[in-house]
């Protein structure tokens, strides 16, 4: 009799792994036996770093993104350089990532309750997702289960955009990950989070550029007079997750080259416009395009591993 309880109990544990976890791919639920507290470990640990520094939101969003377009989101950007390998976050491209330290505090926790069981690059995609959260942005649920990569290489990351790229370079660039026009514009619109720094966009002041308001020129030299490192905004809210960058657009007040062109180009015009007007847009497709994005080429199963450190390869 007992010993029949003990297997019926096997039975449906066994039944509810199977239904929530499909194979090795990746699910809504797939740490709901192995690390049940998952989720909310993760957003207990980005809701106590944002408030005691709002601005790592913006941070943790830009690394998600810089993760995923780099060789997959597999936590690559994670992974600190050896004697023998130069790692993708000591390019200049990576320029000034935030935010390593809400990771490996989140991995820390995780690793108490459930040592080697969730990855450092859902970590990160559940992270950036908590920051948008945070700042007021759509909430969203993301697929778990993505596997930490064993590559992480200096050299790739000339697969980043540049800041002085017009609109078609970068339509051609997203489009390559698969996404359409529409799609880079609501991305771009993270952008509504955070600072560049003078270095990004200094060129743009040396002539006079038909695409930049004149007053916000004088706004861009007087940060730039601090030094390449000083720090512009993107819009009046850097903090806060809304559509004032799209409005910004508008008034010719883009920070970075690759910013403005969106407005100033014919091809992304239109959606720039729709998005300043209708936030809910914006939210809406925001939130599907972020989703689409923390899916880029994951590893699942056997084709990467779960990291016991986020800065190196088991
Ligand atoms: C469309 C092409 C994109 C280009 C050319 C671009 C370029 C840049 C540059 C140059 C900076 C400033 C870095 C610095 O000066 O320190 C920056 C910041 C930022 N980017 Fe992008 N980015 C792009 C798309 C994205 C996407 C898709 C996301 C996320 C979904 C994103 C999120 C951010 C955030 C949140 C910041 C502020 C970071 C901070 O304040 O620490 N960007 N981006
Ligand atoms: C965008 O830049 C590329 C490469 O510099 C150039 O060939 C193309 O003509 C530019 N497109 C527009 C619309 O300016
Ligand atoms: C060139 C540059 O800014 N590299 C930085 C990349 O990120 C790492 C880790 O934060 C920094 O140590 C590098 O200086």
């Amino acid at each position: 009799m007992v010993i029949r309880k003990f297997f019926g109990v096997i039975l449906v544990i066994e039944l509810i792994v199977n239904v929530f976890r499909v194979a090795d791919g990746l699910s809504m639920q797939y740490y709901l036996i192995s690390c049940p507290f998952a989720e909310q470990i993760v957003r207990n640990t980005v809701t106590r770093a944002l408030q005691a520094d709002p601005t790592l939101a913006a941070g943790l969003v830009r690394m998600h993104f810089h993760d995923c377009f780099i060789e997959g989101c597999d936590g690559s950007v994670l992974i600190d350089s050896t004697k023998q390998n130069t790692a993708e976050k000591d390019s200049p491209a990576n320029l000034s990532l935030r935010g390593y330290e809400v990771i490996d505090k989140a991995k820390e926790e995780l690793e108490k309750q459930c040592p080697g069981v969730v990855s450092c690059a859902d970590i990160l995609a559940m992270a950036a997702r908590d920051a948008v959260f945070w700042a007021g942005g759509p909430v969203y649920d993301i697929p778990k289960g993505r596997k930490d990569g064993k590559r992480s290489k200096i050299e790739d990351t000339i697969n980043l955009p540049s800041p002085f790229f017009n609109a078609s370079q970068l339509i051609n660039m997203f489009g390559q990950h698969g996404f359409s026009a529409q799609e880079m514009v609501a991305l771009s619109g993270a952008h509504t989070l955070g600072v560049a720094r003078c270095s990004s966009f200094k060129s743009r002041l040396s002539s006079v550029d038909p695409n930049l308001d004149s007053d916000f020129a004088k706004t861009l030299s007087k940060t730039c007079s601090a030094g390449d490192n000083a720090e512009q905004p993107f819009d009046a809210t850097r903090n806060n997750f809304d559509n004032l960058y799209f409005n910004a657009l508008q008034g010719k007040n883009g920070v970075l080259t690759s910013d403005q062109t969106l407005y100033a180009s014919p091809q992304t015009n239109r959606i720039v416009n729709g998005y300043a007007f209708n936030q809910a847009m914006f939210f809406f497709d925001f939130q599907r395009a972020m989703l689409k994005m923390s899916l880029l080429d994951v590893k699942e199963g056997s084709k990467g591993e779960v990291r016991q450190n986020c800065h190196k390869i088991n």
